[in-house]
């Protein structure tokens, strides 16, 4: 016959069990949305902004980039330390690409591919 403290650790075992699988499922969904912007109504003008202010430095981590992209001459890239290269758009894109990215530390710039020298920003990454 199992003894009672079987049939709470079994219980307990379960409870962990499903909060581990909500903690992950919630991580998931929760990590910092990040706002770029590219081509508004064909401007020259690009953006990456968080909470409505201008990216200037993050805290190393996870973000969910979210992407819009308002012209098919502009296009959403982004360089960053140890190589790292990312186009969230291309020139001929036009709409919103969501993708999830890992940063690490250092100096991050995003800019448009077809006009780089005027339409940049940076931001760094502790
Ligand atoms: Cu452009």
């Amino acid at each position: 016959m199992k003894s009672r403290y079987s049939l709470v650790a079994a219980a307990t075992a379960a409870l962990v069990a499903a909060f581990v699988v909500a903690a992950a499922a919630f991580g998931s969904s929760s990590s910092t949305k990040l706002i770029g912007t590219t081509g508004a109504n064909d401007a020259f003008k690009i953006t990456l902004t968080k909470g409505g202010h201008s990216v200037k430095t993050l805290a190393a981590g996870t973000y969910t980039f979210v992407i819009h992209d308002g012209s098919t001459i502009h296009s959403f890239a982004l360089d960053g330390p140890h190589g790292f290269a990312k186009d969230f758009t291309t020139v001929p894109f036009k709409g919103t690409k969501t993708a999830t990215i890992k940063l690490k530390a250092g100096k991050y710039k995003y800019y448009c591919k077809a006009h780089e020298s005027q339409m940049f920003g940076h931001f760094t990454v502790h």
